[in-house]
């Protein structure tokens, strides 16, 4: 096992690291900024280094920075969290380069599934179901013209540098593809530096399903079932649930069956995410995340399974602790994402908390690292925390997020815990009945 991991991250997954380092006997080393001197994971690590100012482009995404820390210190690996530089290749490549172990995937996995196209061909080779669209890059508005009218509109242009929503344009009908071909480009060149684009069937109403995976690097690999992400603003979820309300036990068991047959026929290693979106019964890939994600607790709670502390143990060629047979998924499992934001406008809300007291009791977990009088800086992202809950079954667990909220304090920066405080109480919500496009409709009518 690794004897020093260096964590390239802040915040809440900083602190996420730190405890699996600490639980499996791993020193550990938090690099902070100088405007995260005073942070948790900084406090709570056995040694940590300033890497630079508060920009993250001159501190978490500092390379020579971070290499030098792993230098001074002595660190055998990188843990680098989610964000950052969680998905660069180039880094895992330099660290590699420098003896040091970057705990995630093989750089040419990280790279594959960075650029969507070749994602996409690749996964679709690999057998699992894709969105119809074309084969590849698309090269001139009469090749798409083709194709849309083939496959029937609305139709979807993509970036292949892009993801996450970004670089995307629809065409409701062939008069507005050329438009959107062109936009996409453009916006795909500005703002990626490569203008590769591809084409895709609209749907929709779909679900947002992401499948769990994780390779030992050696062709074996398993999944831990699916998280349902549907419940999400502007591209950024809101509410994770694990399992999906919306799949059966058979249906679960052909997609995460077709999904680690894949990834363990790639020879992938790690913690990876397969995206899909699901309508009408059928899965359809979108895209593949090489990362632990923010959502994870979920799945660990219906599992039992510590995910960091697999990594670790991947990443330090011990393999898997369990095989497929062993995985069992027990109840239900939500999680929240509380940032300091307006809970109507979603105005950050940056600033120094006064109070801080978050919920406990039997199923529920609080991941932040936040405490009261600390001041959530303006340079990050603005998650003060996740608040997982976990029932018997999915009733009793948006029960149990409803008290969990109720307990929940946090004062100084405005919240949204009253957004999840009215979530909970939604039809919709409480059948499971929502799309990607629920909370977005729903936000609306709340404010007209
Ligand atoms: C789509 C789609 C509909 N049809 N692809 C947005 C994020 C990126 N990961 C892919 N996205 C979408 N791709 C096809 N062919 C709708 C979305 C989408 C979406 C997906 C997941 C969660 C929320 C979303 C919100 C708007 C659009």
């Amino acid at each position: 096992m690794f004897k020093k991991v260096l964590i390239a991250n802040r915040g809440e997954i900083a602190l996420r690291v730190l405890r699996a380092c600490k639980e499996l006997g791993i020193g550990s080393v938090a690099v902070h900024s100088t405007a995260d001197a005073d942070a948790m994971h900084v406090r709570l690590a056995d040694e940590s280094v300033c890497i630079g100012p508060p920009d993250a482009r001159e501190s978490y995404l500092n390379i020579p920075q971070i290499l030098a820390a792993c230098e001074i210190t002595g660190a055998d690996a990188v843990h680098p969290g989610y964000g950052f530089l969680s998905e660069n290749a180039k880094f895992s490549e330099i660290l590699a380069a420098h003896n040091v172990t970057f705990i995630g995937p093989r750089a040419e996995h990280i790279e594959v599934m960075g650029d969507k196209i070749a994602a996409k061909t690749t996964v679709k080779k690999l057998g699992i179901p894709v969105v119809p669209g074309s084969d590849g890059a698309i090269h001139s508005v009469d090749q798409a013209r083709a194709l849309a009218s083939e496959m029937g509109y609305p139709v979807l242009v993509k970036a292949s540098a892009g993801g996450g929503g970004r670089g995307m344009k629809v065409a409701g009908s062939e008069d507005e593809l050329a438009n959107a071909i062109g936009t996409a480009r453009s916006e795909a060149r500005a703002n990626f530096g490569d203008d590769a684009i591809y084409l895709e069937k609209y749907l929709q109403n779909p679900r947002h399903i992401e499948v769990q995976v994780f390779g030992d690097g050696m062709g074996k690999a398993i999944h831990l079932g699916e998280r349902d992400c549907s419940l999400q603003r502007r591209h950024q979820k809101v509410w994770e649930e694990a399992l999906s309300p919306a799949i059966t036990a058979q249906q679960r068991d052909e997609i995460g069956m077709i999904s680690a047959k894949a990834i363990g026929d790639l020879g992938y290693s790690g913690a990876g995410t397969i995206e899909f979106l699901y309508e009408d019964g059928e899965f359809y890939f979108i895209e593949m995340n090489t990362r632990l994600q923010v959502e994870h607790p979920v799945t660990e709670a219906i599992t039992g399974l510590d995910l960091v502390a697999e990594q670790l143990r991947v990443a330090a060629g011990h393999g898997l602790s369990v095989t497929q047979d062993d995985v069992r998924f027990n109840g239900h499992a939500i999680e929240v994402r509380i940032n300091a934001e307006h809970p109507e406008t979603f105005r950050p809300s940056p600033g120094m908390i006064d109070a801080f007291h978050p919920s406990g009791g039997l199923g529920v977990r609080v991941d932040s690292a936040v405490y009261q009088g600390y001041a959530i800086p303006p340079y990050y992202d603005s998650l003060i925390g996740k608040l997982i809950v976990h029932g018997e079954t999915r009733e009793m667990a948006i029960n149990r997020l409803s008290r969990a909220l109720d307990e929940f304090v946090i004062s100084g920066v405005d919240s949204t815990l009253p957004l999840f405080r009215r979530l909970v109480n939604e039809p919709d919500v409480r059948s499971g009945d929502y799309s990607i496009h629920w909370l977005e409709r729903w936000l609306a009518a709340q404010s007209a």
